[in-house]
């Protein structure tokens, strides 16, 4: 069979309405990579996996639901669509859009946004627009722009957004043949988490493929649901999810609490190291999309967890690229040496 993405894959379990005309470039399918050295790594006795959504079409999880959300708006003859962004969104969105010949607007946090995110949004063609201001605020703009004018909301306030991106879900469960005992991602406006939670249920029922516990993870500057209050200067290296009132934050706890899971924070220091230690084991994530397996990590460690022939899959939401100046920052910089044989030899070898 032919993979034609995730409408045409998981279109009768979506709730979308009859006029959805599917736009699409491919989305879903990512692989489940089992990750036996880092389980060893982290104490040993239980199955790991990583989700790498970081190879969708735009390197993140966000295609999942904009394919629904565009296609969605596509059917119904929009013409142009708004979103905010921590980078992401904005990437995926310009490229949904203009695939369906639609104008997109995006509103983005000034210098808050990775490198590798803004190009996208730019390459395809979207209309940037940075503000003096956060994620949050720049959510609310976006909100009142289009209650006033013809404009296609494509946050994940966008319920389709929700029903896309419960795909990941459904994909999880047909390749282990059931849900995963603990679910870790990391959680910014908390779209991820409530689809992820909406989409094991939705299998359960249908197919009794039971019910994973989720561990949400955020970043301890940016932890709204954690502190159980708004963050107003949120902050963390792991910019995706610099956020600090949730959109979805009410169903994020929920998710939690009827999981019998949990939402965590970790520091910044905690998300860097797991950044290093994934690519180290050949997979390489932008920071935000460390966040989880750091917060199991975290909780191990804690004894708060017990993993014992457990098997645990963990959401890696976005491709390192997406970040590349973080690595510059971090991370040891190339030798520059002349081009002599001696010279090359010396550092190869350590012999002249
Ligand atoms: C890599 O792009 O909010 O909890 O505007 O880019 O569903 O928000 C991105 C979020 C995790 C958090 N990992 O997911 C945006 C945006 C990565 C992300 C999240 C984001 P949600």
């Amino acid at each position: 069979m032919i993979y034609q993405g995730v409408l045409n894959r998981y279109g009768s379990l979506l709730d979308l309405p009859a006029h959805t005309t599917p736009v699409t470039l491919l989305e879903g399918n990512t692989p489940l990579i089992p990750m036996p050295r880092l389980a060893e790594e982290l104490g040993g006795g239980f199955e790991l996996y990583v989700k790498y959504e970081g190879l969708n079409p735009t390197g993140s999880f966000k295609d999942r639901g904009m394919t629904a959300a565009i296609s969605e708006a596509a059917g119904r003859g929009a013409k142009a669509v708004i979103c905010a962004s921590t980078g992401n969104t904005a990437a995926s969105a310009a490229a949904y859009a203009t695939r369906a010949g639609m104008r997109c607007v995006v509103i983005i946090p000034r210098g808050k946004v990775a490198a590798g995110k803004l190009a996208g949004a730019i390459a395809y063609g979207a209309r940037v627009i940075q503000i003096d201001g956060s994620f949050d605020d720049a959510l609310n703009l976006v909100v009142e722009v289009s209650n006033k004018h013809p404009i296609a909301l494509v946050n994940s306030l966008n319920p389709y957004r929700l029903e896309g991106q419960k795909s990941g879900a459904f994909e999880i469960c047909d390749v282990l043949g059931s849900a995963p005992d603990w679910f870790c991602l990391p959680v910014g406006n908390a779209g991820n988490i409530t689809s992820y939670w909406m989409g094991f249920r939705q299998y359960n029922a249908l197919k009794q493929s039971g019910l994973p516990q989720i561990l949400g993870v955020q970043a301890e500057g940016s932890a709204p649901l954690v502190l159980g209050h708004p963050v107003d200067h949120p902050e963390t290296v792991a910019t995706a999810i610099r956020i600090g009132r949730p959109a979805r934050g009410e169903q994020a706890l929920e998710a939690a609490e009827q999981s019998n899971g949990r939402i965590i924070a970790v520091s910044d220091e905690a998300i860097l190291a797991m950044q290093k230690r994934l690519a180290a084991n050949g997979v390489w994530v932008e920071p935000a999309s460390a966040a989880g397996l750091a917060g199991m990590r975290h909780d191990l460690e804690a004894g708060k967890i017990d993993l014992k022939g457990k098997r645990v899959v963990v959401v890696c939401t976005g491709h390192g690229m997406k970040d590349p100046d973080i690595v510059a920052k971090q991370m040891e910089a190339p030798t520059v040496l002349p081009a002599r044989l001696a010279d090359i030899e010396e550092a190869v070898v350590g012999a002249k």
